[in-house]
């Protein structure tokens, strides 16, 4: 039996749409395609909080594939904010033709393969199912959140928002008393824009964080313009960057320079904003505890200057992690938000959260009275997405099943058992320390040259060896226990964040050059590692 369409692509975000283009566009594949959402945009379709914004430069985290893209669109910040990022995809969408290929409004809630007819048999929540020879998954990594873990929120009278499911039309929060729970990067960035609109707003803090100015600014015309003329220039280099971005190169050693040169380096990269601040300082920051002490002791010493209270002050420091082990957040106005009359924080570490009530969050030491509920509490991330598909490959093996622990991938790219099944920035590749954009691009690349490979040679199925699958994981596993990013104990990069996900090796921390010559060289060598019939 010939199959529906020869791909089904999951998700409209930046790895969906791209993936439609190259293969359909390009490659010339009957391709469908589906998302959740009502529209193309993935993430920045979802989480429309207010302060929602990309924290990595507009520049950098945008598509490099096309010249006539990059030429024609012009960002107006320097960190676009969401509703700019949204109109972007919709616009690259149009240009390129690709929401003819998408059922938007449609959950996928099964995939199995059929063994005999070497097809899968996607499944959506509107009943119906498609089949399809290969499966490309752009479910993204950071897109289902983490379930509520708080007793009594079903009993909670007020509004519950989840900042990853945020309405579509503003929120009016005045004359409200707010809480909000999470202060990773959404919190951080969501924090100060709840506290100019609430009458009261309370922060449940478990962990403080590392976090540093973004440096966002308006583009005037004229040098929006010349960005977007000299993307070549502007984006030299940012591929052989271990971050994606052409930041510059880091001294090698904290420890090398004396304390006032060190000031100095920080100094410098805390104003010019973002990542900056991880890999433009010191390279030995993730490698080497004493020499991330002395960033964290800077920005500790940076959080006291900034907030007036020294007992909330003490509040915000992090002790309980190194820098840059949890993904560190970038922030405008985070630390005075703390300076004003509406606003307190509460230590939900030293007197956790017990329940929510009718009308307040209750902790262990008090009982707080509010009126909205925010979530900003994080996701399920990696597996979650692909295991929330109910995906069955050979055999009748479930995803679930073969993912009961950490899962096991082939650059992070296939996994053994699932022939045809790719997943873009899928576990184990080099993404979370890579701007995304870019890995995406990478990813969709590479998967589109191995099923034109298929197609040319007549071959049917691609999928990894048990054998180096099984290596990979030792080798990804090996050099992330290099770093400093297992000292974290609830770092989602260790997948160390969900209640029962066992920790382990999620990321390929060597960086996005390693990365991409390894997935490079596998393919040229007719894709060794891999097992083609
Ligand atoms: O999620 P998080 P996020 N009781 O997991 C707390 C991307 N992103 O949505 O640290 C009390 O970082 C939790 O506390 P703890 C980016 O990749 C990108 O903020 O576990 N608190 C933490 O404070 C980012 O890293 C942008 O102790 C609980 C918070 O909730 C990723 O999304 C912007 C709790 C969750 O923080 C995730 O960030 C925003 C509990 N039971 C996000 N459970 C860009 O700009 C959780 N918490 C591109």
């Amino acid at each position: 039996m010939k199959a529906d369409k020869d791909v089904v692509i999951v998700g409209a975000g930046f790895a969906g749409l791209y993936a439609v283009h190259k293969l359909r566009n390009e490659l010339g594949l009957e391709v469908q395609a589906f998302d959740a959402g009502g529209g193309p945009g993935g993430t920045w379709w979802w989480n429309r909080y207010p302060g929602a914004r990309c924290d990595f430069d507009s520049v950098y985290y945008s598509y490099s594939f096309s010249e006539e893209i990059q030429r024609e669109w012009q960002w107006t910040e320097k960190y676009a904010a969401q509703p700019e990022i949204l109109n972007y995809l919709e616009w690259v969408a149009d240009r390129l033709d690709l929401k003819r290929s998408f059922q938007f409004n449609t959950r996928v809630t099964s995939m199995v393969w059929n063994d005999e007819g070497q097809y899968w048999t996607v499944g959506t929540d509107d009943g119906r199912t498609c089949t399809a020879r290969y499966v490309v998954c752009g479910t993204g990594n950071v897109s289902i959140p983490k379930k509520p873990e708080f007793p009594g929120i079903e009993d909670f009278k007020g509004e519950v928002l989840q900042t990853s499911s945020w309405p579509h039309e503003p929120v009016d929060f005045s004359g409200k008393r707010v809480g909000i729970i999470g202060t990773g990067a959404t919190g951080i960035q969501l924090i100060p824009e709840l506290a100019k609109h609430a009458a009261h707003l309370t922060v449940f803090q478990r962990t403080a964080q590392f976090a540093s100015p973004l440096g966002n600014e308006k583009l005037d015309p004229e040098a929006r313009r010349w960005l977007a003329e000299n993307h070549k220039q502007v984006r030299a280099g940012a591929r052989d960057h271990f971050l994606g971005a052409p930041y510059d190169a880091p001294r090698p050693s904290a420890l090398a320079d004396s304390p006032e040169e060190r000031k100095k380096v920080y100094d410098e990269h805390y104003g010019s904003g973002g990542f900056r601040m991880v890999v433009s300082t010191y390279g030995d920051l993730l490698y080497n505890r004493e020499s991330n002490d002395t960033i964290a002791d800077y920005l500790r010493d940076r959080i006291r200057e900034r907030v007036t209270d020294p007992k909330i002050a003490e509040m915000l420091c992090p002790t309980d992690h190194p820098y840059a082990t949890k993904r560190a957040p970038f922030e405008t106005n985070y630390y005075e938000t703390y300076n004003r009359d509406n606003v307190t924080l509460v230590d939900v570490r030293s007197t956790p959260i017990e329940r929510v009530t009718e009308h307040a969050l209750k902790t262990t030491a008090a009982e707080y009275e509010i009126d909205v509920l925010v979530m900003a509490t994080g996701f399920d991330v990696f597996t979650r997405p692909l295991l929330e598909m109910g995906i069955v490959g050979r055999d009748g093996l479930t995803l679930d099943e073969k993912w009961s622990g950490v899962p096991g991938t082939y650059l992070g790219i296939q996994t053994a058992g699932f022939p045809n099944l790719f997943t873009v920035t899928g576990p184990q590749s080099a993404v979370a320390l890579y701007n995304n954009a870019l890995a995406i691009e990478d990813h969709v690349e590479w998967i589109s040259r191995a099923i034109g490979h298929l197609r040319t040679t007549g071959a049917t199925t691609i999928e990894p060896t048990a054998e180096a699958e099984s290596r990979w994981g030792d080798f990804a596993e090996g050099i992330l226990n290099q770093t400093l990013i297992p000292q974290s104990e609830s770092s989602w990069y260790m997948g160390a964040n969900v209640v029962g996900k066992t920790r382990g090796t999620y990321i390929f921390a060597a960086g996005a050059p390693v990365y991409r010559a390894i997935c490079a060289q596998v393919a040229e060598r007719g894709y060794a590692g891999f097992a083609i019939d």
